[in-house]
Formats: C-alpha cells, sequence, structure tokens
C-alpha cells in the first residue's frame, strides 16, 4: 500500500489549544504523525510517495474563495496588529448577529471558525495546503488504478466546511480527495468517516448532492463535539436528500455496537453502489483517547479494517484525529494491516 506524506506538517505546531478554560499544550500536535510513522516503518509499509503542489483550483471546487483568502491572509494580519498570542478568535455570529466578513483580524476569525480552540499560527496556511496536497496525490494513485492508499494528512480536515474552521481542521482534506475522484471520472463517491467526532464539515459540503453518499459514526451531539451537528435525522436535503447517514453513539460505546453500526453503514454504502471509497479515519475511538469515549481496543481497528476490505472498493484513507499519541501509530496501521489483509 502506497503512503503519502510529507515533512511539511510541522509548520503548523500551535503551542496552545483552549480547552477546559485554559491554553494548553495541543492534543493535536507534531509527534503523531512521528508515531504513525515510525508504526508503518516497523510494519514495512515502505512505498513511501512525496504529494505533489497542491491544485488550487481542485481545492477551490469545495471551499469558498474568500475563506482560503482569509486563512491565507490570517496570520500576517494577527501579526501586523502585534498581539503578543497565536491566533485566537473571541467574537463569533452567534444567533441574529449579521453574517458578514469584518476588515479586523478579531471579526474574521469568529466570522470563520466554527471551534475556538484552534490557534492559527505562521505555518498554519502551509502546512493546510501540503496536507491537502497529500490527499489529493493519494486520490490521483488511486484514480490510477491503486486499490488502497494511505494518505498521512496532518492537520486534519473533517470539521472544516465550505468557508469554516475549527476542531484542528482548516481545509477538509477527504472533501478534497472525493471531489477529485469525481472530477478525475467517477460517478458516485462515498465517504466513510470513522472518526470519533461527527464530520461537520464533510457533511455540510455534500449535504445537497446526490453524487457524493457521506456515512459517519460518532459520539452523539448531545455529548460530544462538535455538538451541533451529527444527529441521525440529517439525511440529506435537496438532491442530496437520503445520501447523508449519521450513527451517532452514547458515551462508553464498544465494539459490539460500533461494529453493528459500521456494518450498517457498509450496507449503505454497498446499495449506493460508489466507484470509489474516501475513509475518514481518526482513531480517536480508542479507548485511551484523552477527549474522546468510545471503548475500540486495538486489535478492534484490525477487525475493522478487514471489513472495510469487504466492500471491494478503490479506498484511499486520509488521516483525521487520534489523540492517544504513544498508541496512535498501532491503531491507525491496524486499520490498514486488516485492510491489505481482508
Ligand atoms: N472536550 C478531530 O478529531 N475539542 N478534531 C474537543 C472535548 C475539539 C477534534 C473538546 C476536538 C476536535 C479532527
Ligand atoms: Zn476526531
Amino acid at each position: 500500500m502506497k503512503v503519502v506524506r510529507s515533512q511539511d506538517h510541522r509548520k503548523h505546531f500551535p503551542k496552545g489549544e483552549l480547552f477546559g478554560g485554559q491554553l494548553v499544550r495541543p492534543f493535536e500536535c507534531p509527534e503523531r504523525w512521528d508515531y504513525i510513522v515510525m508504526r508503518l516503518e516497523e510494519t514495512g509499509f515502505n512505498d513511501v510517495v512525496d504529494p505533489d503542489q497542491p491544485d488550487m483550483e481542485r481545492v477551490a471546487k469545495v471551499h469558498d474563495a474568500a475563506y482560503m483568502r482569509f486563512l491565507e491572509a490570517a496570520w500576517p494580519l494577527w501579526e501586523a496588529e502585534g498581539f503578543p498570542g497565536e491566533a485566537l478568535p473571541t467574537v463569533v455570529p452567534a444567533r441574529r448577529m449579521r453574517q458578514r466578513e469584518p476588515d479586523h483580524i478579531d471579526g474574521k476569525l469568529g466570522y470563520y471558525c466554527m471551534a475556538i480552540e484552534t490557534a492559527i499560527t505562521a505555518g498554519t496556511w502551509q502546512a493546510a495546503r501540503a496536507s491537502a496536497a497529500i490527499a489529493q496525490t493519494g486520490q490521483k494513485f488511486v484514480s490510477g488504478g491503486e486499490k488502497g492508499v494511505f494518505s498521512l494528512c496532518r492537520p486534519p480536515g473533517h470539521h472544516a466546511a465550505r468557508d469554516l474552521y475549527g476542531g484542528y481542521c482548516f481545509l477538509n482534506n477527504a472533501a478534497i480527495a472525493a471531489q477529485g475522484f469525481l472530477d478525475d471520472g467517477a460517478g458516485r463517491v462515498a465517504i466513510l468517516d470513522v472518526d470519533f467526532h461527527h464530520g461537520n464539515g464533510t457533511q455540510d459540503i455534500f449535504y445537497e448532492r446526490s453524487d457524493v453518499l457521506f456515512v459517519s459514526l460518532h459520539g452523539r451531539p448531545e455529548d460530544a463535539f462538535p455538538h451541533f451537528l451529527g444527529y441521525a435525522d440529517e439525511t440529506g436535503a435537496g438532491a442530496g436528500e437520503a445520501y447523508n447517514v449519521n450513527y451517532p453513539m452514547a458515551p462508553g460505546t464498544r465494539y459490539g455496537e460500533w461494529g453493528e453500526a459500521l456494518e450498517q453503514g457498509c450496507q449503505r454504502i454497498t446499495d449506493y453502489g460508489p466507484d470509489a471509497l474516501v475513509v475518514s479515519l481518526g482513531v480517536d475511538t480508542y479507548e485511551k483517547d484523552p477527549i474522546s469515549f468510545f471503548k475500540l481496543t486495538s486489535d478492534d481497528f484490525l477487525t475493522y479494517g478487514g471489513h472495510l476490505a469487504k466492500l471491494e472498493l478503490p479506498t484511499l484513507f486520509v488521516m483525521e484525529g487520534g489523540y492517544a499519541v504513544e498508541e496512535i501509530g498501532i491503531n491507525t496501521v491496524n486499520v490498514l494491516t486488516g485492510f491489505a489483509g481482508g
């Protein structure tokens, strides 16, 4: 299995994340990448490829042009204010306020964010583009006939909508890849999001479209981030009606119940009959994840990797979350190993 990766992710390394009323060392840290690469090398995933340059015209098919200009300008504008810390929003356009982009960086940050824990730093835009390029290059390989490819994206993407960042995400790598499959000739693409958190950004991007099926397994919004999307009654709208499928689950969920939801989700994908599959691969469903509440074991990742292979679809794995850093390599590579052997 080809692994697409690059060192450019290191350019995004905020010192702080707003958590529990404090600025803490971010859960989404560069060491996550190191542990995954270490495990890939230990287990013989040696077919490593560098990404091509990002294709920003294709990125612009799923992201708003003004939003991309904001991401590029955010750090310079912040720096120009002379603020001492990293760029974090403080004010957001809540209910009954004007949805209009302000000129001041304080207003812009709030206008474009969906969760305010995520800091923008000097290298964030460059790292986000490099992460998107990793997804694009992986998609090209799968479109070219590879059965399964792993795009080791960092920063992750599934919380990023057309014009929203947050939840550690800036550009939606999985959505960019899905759109790429369509642009390279696929008629239909399925996205299976197994990250612990609901993929609100991906859902939002494709909510009114029937050419992309979005299936997500996640902690229920009553209890879990991002809290404001991910209910089971969100089934799509307009032409996209019935092409959005959510499986929200309760705190303490183990593989028994999670695996049943996966089986149902896989059945939906099979019924849809896509030409390609994008897996938003977050391993924060792990029992020891510090910010999540499912109870999957490392062996469960191996098991479900095998189930994904049974879909018999050209598959692109796109890295999303997972914050039990010491075990992130084992859990991630277990999914790929299960897939390769299944
Ligand atoms: N108490 C991804 O996994 N903070 N993003 C949650 C929980 C934000 C997760 C706080 C979590 C974002 C890609
Ligand atoms: Zn997550």
